[in-house]
């Protein structure tokens, strides 16, 4: 028990130094960025499970329900005696829908917190006795080999919630690759992603009008006044989203409402009234960029499925 507890402790202190490093450097640089996965911490999941349920975010809904009409035929694709591996967490209703219709010799989800992993592993045991559950936390662009999974007939890797356009496409491209090589030789990915469509639905689903993703946003300077020491007024930022046509995403900024200085970690920021911090991209895709962008990852389309108004895309990719 001291153990797993100093375990813990020694893996939040490398978190916090992380945070510590990204925010120093993300605010020296111009523009200022800080990567989008600091803004994860517990309070920041509960309020991205919020923004999933809120009328404007159509991305969870739509998901689900073509998940929903096709997880046989994903099932019936990926044959019998497959193991199924989730990239990045699987507390949701999504992978059970899958765990629900397709015959499993394992599910593997990978997920960077282990806390995550524990509760959802806990939840899925109790539902799925007879079901091998491999859970492993880590970062999945850092595995080199699925750890002790048992053998399947196939490896169907699942990267679900549009997740995929929070990476830049360069990233994109490596994260296939990397998925390739972690999937095998008869390897196959289902895949969510958001598609293009009208500016006006894509502007409203990341400015919610009961202000969830603005609180979402926002929750990144407490989290640093918080963790680090900062002196961030949450009252003097705000919540910027809007969608860039021209490269096809949905841009997220913290703008400074008025000249200031902050301090964070013991170091001072100077910030111009309109100066923005970078928090977030979400890249929209048709079908047609997805395909391109998964074949330089080494993976072809066998099969997408979307929704009636084309909002959102499944996709059954295979290697
Ligand atoms: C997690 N990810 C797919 C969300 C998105 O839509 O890009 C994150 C998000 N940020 C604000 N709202 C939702």
């Amino acid at each position: 028990m001291k153990g797993i507890v100093l375990e813990r402790d020694r893996a939040q202190a490398a978190d916090r130094e992380e945070f510590r490093r990204a925010v120093l450097n993300g605010l020296s640089r111009r523009p200022r960025a800080i990567p989008a996965k600091f803004l994860y911490d517990a309070r920041g999941s509960a309020l991205f499970d919020k923004i999933c349920d809120l009328p404007e975010y159509y991305l969870t809904r739509t998901e689900t329900e073509i998940l929903r009409a096709h997880a046989d035929d994903i099932a019936t694709l990926a044959g019998k005696n497959c193991g199924l591996v989730e990239f990045g967490s699987g507390s949701s209703v999504k992978s059970r829908l899958l765990l629900d219709a397709m015959d499993l010799a394992f599910y593997a989800p990978i997920d960077i917190s282990r806390e995550h992993l524990d509760r959802s592993v806990g939840r899925l045991k109790k539902d799925y006795p007879s079901l091998a559950v491999v859970a492993i936390s880590a970062d999945y662009m850092a595995l080199e080999a699925l750890p002790d999974v048992p053998l399947a007939s196939r490896r169907v890797g699942f990267f679900p919630g549009s997740s995929i356009g929070n990476l830049r496409p360069e990233e994109a491209v490596l994260f296939f690759r990397k998925a390739r090589e972690l999937l095998g030789k008869d390897g196959a990915l289902v895949l969510g992603a958001d598609l293009k469509k009208d500016p006006a639905r894509l502007h409203a689903a990341y400015n919610d009008s009961a202000g969830v993703t603005a609180a979402f946003s926002l929750n990144l300077l407490r989290r640093m006044n918080r963790e680090l020491q900062g002196s961030f007024d949450l009252k003097a930022f705000a919540h910027e989203a809007f969608y860039n046509a021209e490269q096809g995403r949905i841009e997220i900024y913290l703008r400074s409402l008025r000249d200031q200085l902050v301090t964070v970690a013991g170091r001072t920021f100077p910030f111009l009234e309109g100066e923005r911090i970078h928090t977030e991209y979400s890249y929209k895709y048709d079908e047609a960029g997805l395909a391109a962008l998964a074949q330089q990852g080494g993976f072809k389309v066998a099969h997408s499925w979307t929704d009636p108004d084309r909002l959102f895309a499944v996709t059954y990719l295979t290697v």
